[in-house]
């Protein structure tokens, strides 16, 4: 049994996702944020850092969207698993996504925790390093890996379609905002993510309809 922490349409939506892909028995806790639930001594002891998601697996706490992904994938059928030989590339792009992509998501949402003085320098300088690094993205899921394919939507095609969603949704301004049109072969993938019953069902958990990744409502 897992028990997810988070808070609607934060980054536990992904792992959420991917729980429900995987099939797995899991409760989905949500936090009341504004009521003071993520700095609590309860949620400061699943999360060192007070953020979402945590997730309590069968093997203890965990933090972090790239690691409880990766920890479902493995485990769950949603990654190449340790051994295979797609584990290599696929752990490479992964990565790439989390430390590369979502990052810089981040500064083009929240530009201000860099500088309260330059927020708008600092969202345009991550909208120009996202653009760069969607095209390296998008030229390698053109090649459609099994890793990474519409037909078969694992962790890595979860955590890519909820970005989609974050950069087109919330850009720090709008219109410095990515839409996912411009990237063909992503938004085959966040389009097939977001039909498939299990995402239906955590977005209208997480109170999302509609193009949820491809085309949120803004
Ligand atoms: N690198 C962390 C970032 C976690 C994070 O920043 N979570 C946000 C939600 S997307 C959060 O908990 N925000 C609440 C806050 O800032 O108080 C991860 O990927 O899990």
């Amino acid at each position: 049994m897992y028990r997810l922490y988070g808070v609607q349409d934060f980054a536990n939506l992904a792992v959420h996702v991917a729980l429900e892909e995987a099939g797995v028995p899991h409760e989905a806790v949500f936090l009341d944020m504004d009521g003071g639930d993520l700095r609590s001594p309860a949620h400061l002891a699943r999360h060192p850092m007070g953020l979402v998601p945590a997730l309590e697996t069968p093997d203890g706490m965990m933090f972090e969207t790239g690691a409880c992904l990766l920890y479902l994938g493995e485990r769950h059928g949603l990654a190449p698993a340790a051994g295979a030989a797609e584990r290599g590339a696929f752990l490479s792009w992964f990565v790439f996504v989390n430390n590369g992509l979502h990052t810089a998501v981040m500064d083009l949402i929240h530009p201000y925790r860099v500088s309260e003085d330059h927020a708008r320098a600092v969202a345009e300088a991550a909208r120009a390093r996202l653009m760069e690094r969607l095209a390296v993205l998008e030229a390698m899921a053109a090649t459609r890996p099994g890793w990474l394919h519409p037909d078969r939507p694992g962790v890595l095609a979860i955590y890519i379609s909820m970005l989609l969603r974050w950069m087109r949704a919330f850009p720090w301004a709008g219109d410095l905002a990515i839409s996912a049109q411009e990237f063909p072969a992503l938004l085959a993938i966040a389009t097939a993510c977001e039909a498939r019953p299990a995402t239906q069902a955590v977005a209208a958990a997480h109170g999302l309809s509609g193009r949820f990744f491809t085309d949120p409502e803004v």
